[in-house]
């Protein structure tokens, strides 16, 4: 009974993001009756599909299921932060037929109209999806016309528990795991093993600011200013700009980093099977996470988005969205995988987080191209002052 928790939780989110009693699932397309549904059109399209999503986030093996049953082949490439994939859309002519915004990205490129509406008909398995995630997508897609959930996760604080206790001495553990990477009491000590950040303007201004008792969503420049100058401090403890923290945590080069909750999880099992005996784990923050959800969206100008509505609907099975949260570490949006997620990961709080730590976290939500582009603006100062 426990681990379904979350899901409550979840709803509450949702209800509180949407302020409404009631929501309809409104993903799962009007049942119309079979004798007078219209004809499936045959695809006539090339059997080829392009797919652009976040690196370690496909379990093996599954393109190659997918490309078997259908007989598309799928090109599949990968991108390491919204901005990368923001750019590409923005420029046009991606080549790309799916892509997997975050949330706090997709509410502009929908209002910019890089996103195409779902042709519902054609993805039957919408209707495994979890009504409550739905509803929580409703803040970036406002009647989930476009945007169907891949993973969410949270962004947080992941250590390699066995270096960081050396490396602190005799110095214990902060009650708050962010002191770990923004107080300079902590990151000091700790820069000898190594402190990575995420590199990307929206994952580290955020949490920055949430750090600095600011709204993580703060579309303020004046705001970004206090996290700045709370950066500037722990600036030269700093050893890495990375998404890759699987490896950069499981072969030693940071014992702590500001990551994700799944990609934190992978690192754990990546350095079990290489033998290591260090304790790799994710952090649930005394003052909470960022959390995000990333979404699967088909581009303005696919040229299979027949293709791309059958991938969606084969990526929406129930046993498809259970393999991801399995082999990846990333909870599912999809509430007919539930019962198919093995016992430890659906146990695992980092994971599946519980609902009393879930209600600290912060929900997504998103910022003006005006903001963004003075958060990179403080990112990359930071940055360059060494
Ligand atoms: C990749 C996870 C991406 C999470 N493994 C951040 N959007």
């Amino acid at each position: 009974m426990k681990k379904y928790l979350w899901s409550f939780a979840l709803t509450a989110l949702a209800l509180a993001a949407c302020g409404k009693k009631e929501e309809t699932p409104a993903a799962a397309p009007a049942a119309a009756p079979v004798a007078s549904a219209p004809a499936v059109p045959v695809n006539t399209e090339e059997k080829v599909l392009n797919i652009y999503n976040w690196p370690d986030y496909v379990p093996e093996g599954m393109i190659a299921a997918f490309e078997k049953e259908s007989g598309i082949k799928v090109n599949y490439d990968t991108f390491e932060t919204n901005e990368a994939l923001q750019a590409k859309l923005v420029a046009g002519n991606t080549g790309y037929d799916i892509v997997v915004p975050g949330t706090v990205f997709a509410k502009g490129q929908i209002e910019g109209g890089l996103l195409q509406p779902l042709d519902k008909a054609k993805i039957k398995n919408l209707a495994n999806l979890d009504p409550a995630i739905m509803a929580t997508l409703t803040k970036a897609d406002p009647e989930n016309k476009h945007l169907v959930p891949w993973a969410w996760g949270f962004t947080t604080v992941g250590i390699n528990k066995t270096k960081v206790a050396k490396a602190l001495g005799s110095l214990p553990m902060p009650e708050n795991a962010w002191d770990l990477v923004f107080d300079p009491k902590y990151s000091s000590k700790l820069k000898s093993c190594g402190i990575a950040y995420l590199d990307s303007p929206t994952e580290i201004i955020p949490v920055a600011l949430h750090y600095v008792g600011k709204d993580a969503y703060s579309n303020n420049p004046e705001d970004y200013k206090v996290a700045s100058a709370m950066l500037a401090k722990v600036r030269k403890d700093v050893r890495l700009f990375s998404s890759t923290m699987i490896d950069d945590i499981s072969g030693g080069k940071a014992c702590v980093a500001v990551g994700w909750s799944g990609d934190i999880n992978i690192a754990a099992g990546r350095a079990k099977e290489n033998g290591s005996k260090d304790e790799i784990e994710a952090l649930l923050p005394s003052t909470g996470a960022l959390i995000f959800f990333d979404t699967m969206a088909i581009t303005k100008d696919a040229k299979h988005p027949n293709n791309a509505a059958a991938f969606i609907d084969f990526f929406l099975r129930a046993e498809n969205a259970a393999l991801m949260s399995n082999e990846m570490s990333y909870p599912t949006g999809n509430k007919a995988a539930i019962d198919k997620i093995k016992p430890e990961i659906a146990g695992n709080k980092t994971i599946f987080v519980e609902s009393d730590y879930f209600s600290k976290m912060i929900p997504p939500s998103s910022f003006t191209n005006e903001a963004r582009e003075a958060m990179a603006t403080a990112y990359n100062a930071f940055k360059k002052g060494k």
